[in-house]
């Protein structure tokens, strides 16, 4: 089965698009199964970086000379392709970060430490990555709030019935992944939302993998933070976004301090600087920021439907054939799912497995997927997870399935 939309676009010349992909491996063409982790970087954003740094690099919001003003003009007008992206309504609610770890970080240190107190709750889900449990825990251990987990079924699947049945008005929080990168499961954000905002609870998602793989508007989700990681979405790594509703934004105090952030200091009294620098301190990633800005451009002119229909041909291919494989177990089968297989297999451990993957120039993750609650849940130590991106074909999942057959009459 291809994709079925009108004007699809011809996906074997976007992977010409990606120089590393071109390269071998052990003597094997590349196989880049690890988009989960990171994606490869198309000649785009390469590009974009490279000018950037060759004729344009100066820093930003200071100097009055030309070179400094193109360099700000550059890194404002990639906050105005972010807003577009994900449709906010003003540059002012776009922060740039690191990526999603930091700007949920920024949200546990600046939103929940002013607003949270004993007693609170903070929900998360059973399916979160790492980076959105630790920091809640630490406000749990600091402030005495309670942290709730909201579980989901065998399939992977979240229940919105139980979380209605959870919320309270001690519920401030719910903190969920749009997808998991463990499973693929797709949540329900938007019902979620408004769900939680029911009991006047505030709304963080974390976006680190939907944004490469789905259209998102904050604005239609009505979530009050929303966390992406441009190293996902072919961007580079080092620079991400926090979206956050202005008015939260605006009572919230600063996360970090320094240059950048401040309007104007003595040493009896500072004045922050307004949205969004008041949460920018120091010389930010211009360059990151920059390449960002070139990686949705490149996910924009093939655009998110072709890459939403072309990545579930990829997933529903890839299940049919690893389904084939004795004693191959798939993990997370959630009815709405992007495009990743988590799977074990009888006898062999995960972490030898892609060991043998990588002698056959297969990059994949297998581990825990710094997910373990997820790992905790279906009682394994860890999964292997192919997981996809605009370049992959099903000449990469035949050459998957291939390996696999091979490793496992070697191992078994
Ligand atoms: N949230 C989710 C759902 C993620 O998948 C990841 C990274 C993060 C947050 C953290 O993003 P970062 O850019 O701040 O590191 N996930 C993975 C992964 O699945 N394999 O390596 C990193």
């Amino acid at each position: 089965m291809q994709t079925s939309l009108k004007n699809s676009p011809d996906f074997s010349q976007i992977r010409a698009q990606f120089p590393i992909l071109q390269q071998t491996e052990n003597g094997q063409p590349l196989v880049y199964l690890d988009n989960g982790a990171t994606a490869q970087k198309p000649l785009s954003v390469i590009e974009a970086m490279d000018t950037y740094y060759r004729t344009q690099n100066a820093n930003v919001h200071r100097g009055v000379y030309g070179l400094s003003e193109r360099a700000t003009e550059l890194y404002e007008g990639a906050r105005e392709t972010v807003r577009q992206f994900l449709n906010a309504q003003s540059t002012k609610e776009i922060i740039f970060v690191r990526g999603t770890t930091e700007a949920i970080n920024l949200v546990a240190f600046s939103w929940a430490r002013a607003n949270l107190t004993r007693d609170d709750e903070i929900i998360v889900t059973e399916m979160e990555h790492h980076s959105n449990i630790v920091p809640w825990q630490l406000l749990r251990d600091q402030l005495g709030i309670k942290l709730s987990v909201l579980r989901m079924n065998h399939l992977g699947e979240i229940c919105l019935e139980a979380l209605k049945g959870m919320v309270s008005a001690k519920t401030k929080l719910l903190a969920v992944t749009q997808m998991s990168n463990a499973l693929g499961t797709i949540n329900p954000v938007k019902e979620m939302v408004r769900i939680a905002h029911s009991v006047g609870a505030k709304v963080l998602v974390d976006g680190a993998q939907a944004t490469p793989h789905m259209a998102v508007d904050v604005h239609d989700l009505d979530c009050d933070f929303y966390a992406l990681s441009g190293h996902k979405m072919y961007g580079p790594t080092g620079i991400g976004v926090l979206y956050a509703k202005q008015a939260l934004l605006e009572a919230m105090p600063p996360y970090q301090a320094g240059g950048d952030m401040i309007y104007s200091v003595t040493f009896e009294k500072t004045e922050y600087n307004v949205l969004p620098y008041k949460f920018e301190a120091g010389t930010p990633h211009i360059a990151g920021a920059i390449g960002l800005a070139a990686a949705i451009r490149f996910i924009e002119s093939i655009g998110l439907e072709h890459i939403a229909a072309h990545e579930a041909d990829l997933l529903a291919y890839a299940t049919a054939e690893l389904k084939k494989i004795d004693g191959l177990r798939i993990i997370g089968e959630a009815k709405h799912k992007g495009g990743v297989v988590s799977f074990v297999i009888e006898g062999v451990h995960p972490h030898d497995m892609a060991t043998l993957m990588d002698q056959e120039g297969i990059a994949l993750r297998a581990s825990h997927h710094c997910a373990m609650p997820v790992m905790q849940h279906f009682n394994v130590p860890a999964t292997i997870r192919a997981s996809f991106g605009v370049y992959n074909n099903h000449a990469d999942i035949d050459r998957l399935v291939a390996a696999i057959l091979e490793a496992k009459s070697m191992l078994l």
